[in-house]
């Protein structure tokens, strides 16, 4: 990508020598001190495989005290970390840039508690989403959060990342889920902020500081959040909609008529679905008849099948009729509502086997959020594809140029574009993704000089050496010395 071309190396970080090597093997132990090359090449690289680093070295503590001991030590030793979960992130943030330290908590994954009446779950950062709603769906409980990544994301990533997903529309942001964090800042301090309390209005709610942060200001550890229970009942409905009119009527209905079962709102577009189905192994179309503009899926959560079903099956005959959609299909099991979330959750897989992909995650007032995908597509013509999909319901667009090929001149008919439209229209330039090192200089477009200087001053008072995910997030310039 062209993301990293312009970031130079801090000076003032050390590189690792011999005796680094040895104090890691006397408090981690010879196997949690990774040098092998194949190893280091995976973590080296990102999951779109766009950006790339040269760490030699990846560091995997088992328990808090070793995370503080790595940390404490590359701070003295002024040796920059990147802290990486499971390097599913989409914005260059979970990979070095140079040769920075990988810190993976990726063995600190025990479920440490669960209070069964209340539903909060204490857990080690390490532990994989997935693995997490495996526990839990035997308890009756389901995590908050849910996305395509769930199978390597690890809970410390989605928090750092304050990742949305598929669920957000009901459950909310991990801001309001996440009721405690443990973290170890660069220095080594340990913060216990692991309180599992609802409520808990003692000064400044700092653990808010961390989601989201990506690895800028230390690392998570421990992670208490609050699971809301699994109810009995799900349906998945695929719909399709002839313009984007109809999407947001359709939008307004479902909040209205289907109400607090609703529990996700997404959509994608024509050209979203051709790629799908051109690229993703067993995805198959749920309404095979013909292509349609756009696509809906609707899932509800309750706790009476009989009467969300019924619910449900009046809320698509009603919208038919109206002619909100054109065509519908609930369904009929949970094979079938694999295939349908197949489609949705695979364009992201799609794009990577497509070639090059230049990828925008943006908040927009949602009568704006599809204008920006048809502008892109007439600046670009036929030079590359445009797809726009996403969270509809939370108003979070994905829109993603798909070429062959990386190029300079399709790169330069996007940005700055597509940052001054955002920003013109009070946007976000990152809704769900973060900035990571893709978007690091780009924060201006969404924050104020105010904000990102008092942002730069915690980074510089939480961190001061700077060693934390170094190049990232914040714009290099307002962080080191000049
Ligand atoms: P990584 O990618 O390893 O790291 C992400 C960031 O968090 C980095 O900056 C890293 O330094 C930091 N980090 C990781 N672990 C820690 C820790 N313990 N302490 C401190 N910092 C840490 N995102 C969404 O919001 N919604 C989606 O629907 C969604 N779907 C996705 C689907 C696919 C197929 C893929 C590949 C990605 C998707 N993502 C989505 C993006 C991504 O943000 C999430 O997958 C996830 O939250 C990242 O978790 P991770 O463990 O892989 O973190
Ligand atoms: C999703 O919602 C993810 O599918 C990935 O956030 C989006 O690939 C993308 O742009
Ligand atoms: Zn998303």
């Amino acid at each position: 990508g062209s993301a990293c071309r312009n970031v130079q190396r801090n000076p003032s970080f050390s590189t690792i020598d011999s005796d680094d090597i040895s104090y890691f093997r006397d408090v981690l132990g010879d196997k949690s001190v990774i040098q092998d090359v194949d190893r280091l090449s995976s973590a080296n690289i990102d999951w779109m495989h766009k950006y790339k680093g040269s760490s030699q070295l990846l560091l995997l503590p088992k328990d808090t005290e070793e995370v503080s001991k790595i940390l404490h030590y590359c701070n003295s030793r002024k040796l920059a970390v990147v802290p990486q979960g499971g390097n599913t992130g989409l914005v260059g943030g979970s990979v070095p840039v140079f040769d920075e330290v990988i810190v993976n908590v990726g063995s600190m994954n025990k479920i440490i508690s669960l209070d069964k009446v209340s539903g909060i779950l204490k857990c080690e950062a390490g532990c994989i989403l997935e693995n997490l709603d495996l526990f839990l769906a035997n308890e009756g409980y389901l995590m908050p959060i849910d996305l395509g990544a769930k199978g390597s994301c690890q809970i410390g990533g989605n928090v750092s990342t304050n990742a949305g997903g598929l669920h957000f529309v009901h459950y909310g942001s991990l801001h309001g889920n996440v009721l405690g964090l443990e973290v170890v800042l660069a220095d080594g301090t340990v913060l216990d902020m692991l309180g599992s309390l609802q409520k808990d209005n003692t000064g400044y709610d700092l653990k808010h500081l961390f989601i989201g942060s990506e690895g800028s200001l230390g690392i998570i550890t421990k992670v208490s959040i609050l699971t809301p229970p699994r109810l009995s009942s799900t349906n998945l409905a695929f719909l399709a909609c002839k313009d984007y009119s109809s999407c947001q009527k359709l939008l307004l209905k479902a909040k209205r008529g289907l109400g607090e079962v609703l529990s996700a709102f997404e959509f994608l577009d024509k050209h979203s679905m051709e790629l799908v189905l051109s690229k993703v192994e067993g995805a198959r179309n749920p309404l095979p008849s013909s292509l349609h503009n756009f696509y809906i899926l609707i899932e509800t959560t309750g706790t009476d099948e009989t009467y969300d079903r019924a619910k449900l099956e009046t809320f698509l005959v009603n919208s038919m009729e109206g002619g909100l959609i054109l065509d519908g299909a609930i369904a009929q099991d949970i094979n079938q509502a694999s295939s349908f979330w197949r489609i949705r959750e695979g364009i992201t897989e799609a794009l990577l086997k497509a070639g090059a992909v230049y990828k925008y995650d943006l908040s927009l007032p949602i009568e704006k959020l599809y204008e920006i995908v048809e502008e892109m597509r007439l600046r670009l013509g036929s030079s590359a594809k445009v797809l726009g999909y996403g969270h509809l319901g939370d108003g979070n667009l994905h829109l993603n140029v798909s070429t062959t090929h990386y190029d300079d001149n399709v790169f330069a008919q996007i940005e700055p574009f597509i940052y001054e439209w955002t920003s013109a229209h009070r946007g976000s330039i990152s809704a769900e993704h973060g900035l990571g090192l893709m978007k690091a200089d780009k924060i201006h477009y969404s924050k104020s000089t105010e904000i990102v200087r008092l942002m730069a001053s915690l980074k510089k008072l939480l961190d001061p050496n700077g060693i934390m995910n170094p190049y990232k997030v914040l714009p290099q310039s307002m962080l080191q010395d000049k």
